[in-house]
């Protein structure tokens, strides 16, 4: 049981997962495009994400 705890308990409560890349990277679309959903504006103009964005998936 301990040996499969952590694993057990990802599936179940989910994992942290943290999108980090360089400014235009394309951070905002790969978050949006998971969702499914409009979360994090798209822009070509480098800086647009100023703000952590934190969803629950
Ligand atoms: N060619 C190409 N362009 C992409 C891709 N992903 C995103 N883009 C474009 O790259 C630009 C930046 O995308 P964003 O998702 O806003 O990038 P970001 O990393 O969130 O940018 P910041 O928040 O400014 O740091 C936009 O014009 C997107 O349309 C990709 O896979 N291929
Ligand atoms: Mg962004």
């Amino acid at each position: 049981m301990l040996d499969s705890f952590r694993w057990g308990n990802s599936i179940k409560e989910g994992i942290t997962v943290a999108i980090i890349g360089a400014p235009n990277a394309g951070k905002s679309t790969l978050l949006d495009t998971i969702l499914n959903e409009e979360k994090a504006l798209v822009s070509d103009i480098a800086g647009t994400t100023r703000d952590f964005i934190e969803v629950h998936w």
